[in-house]
């Protein structure tokens, strides 16, 4: 068992990221028992929920466009993704066999107009989550992160975290990546350039 400084972090494992969803991951499924067995090991388990609206700026859909495609949005550039996690629907439900009963669930991407990688911080890098206070006020400073993807949400959740000095580790074994114009190889170089360890 782990001290209670340090959290588990499952990222956004949910139906749209798993085989047969909107934004499917490849072997997206494969980490839900290994997951689910970690668990056991940590007191406090955080987990996130891409949540967006319906006609949500992140989605291709929204700008007449081809997913995978980009945009220039406010804050930067932005992947155009295909519809996925919408509010309330069966996609945006976690994987019927995860383990569900964390201590906290943060869910992000609801405001229209700002995509959210991070559990951290929404795309702008600005406007906060509020996970910081929760960690910081539980007086927990290493985090242990596992989910989907590796190259999007749990990679700007890492870099977030350990930007923040958070002792982040990241189980590549129980995260599986979408791997898109070599964005997975971009996202381990950003991860080890923030000082994230990556087992
Ligand atoms: C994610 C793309 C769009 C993720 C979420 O969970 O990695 N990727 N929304
Ligand atoms: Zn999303």
């Amino acid at each position: 068992m782990h001290p209670t400084s340090h959290a588990l972090l499952v990222i956004d494992v949910q139906n749209d990221f798993c085989p047969g969803g909107a934004l499917a991951v490849s072997g997206g499924d494969d980490i839900v028992d290994g997951i689910n067995a970690l668990m056991a090991d940590f007191k406090t388990v955080i987990l996130t929920q891409d949540w967006h609206p319906a006609g949500h700026s992140s989605f291709a859909s929204t700008h007449k466009a081809d997913p995978f495609t980009m945009t220039q949005m406010p804050y930067g550039p932005q992947v155009l993704w295909p519809d996925h996690c919408i509010q309330g629907t069966s996609g945006a439900t976690f994987h019927p066999r995860l383990r569900t009963d964390g201590d906290l669930i943060i869910r992000k991407g609801y405001n229209p107009a700002i995509d959210s990688y991070s559990a951290f911080f929404e795309n702008d890098h600005k406007t906060p989550t509020g996970l910081e206070g929760y960690l910081r006020t539980r007086d927990i400073d290493t985090l242990t992160m596992v989910g989907l993807a590796t190259d999007f949400c749990v990679n700007f959740s890492a870099v977030d975290a350990a930007t923040l000095g958070f002792a982040t580790t990241v189980r590549s074994d129980l995260c599986r990546a979408i791997d898109m114009d070599g964005s997975l190889a971009a996202a381990m170089d950003a991860m080890k350039g923030a000082g994230v360890t990556i087992t």
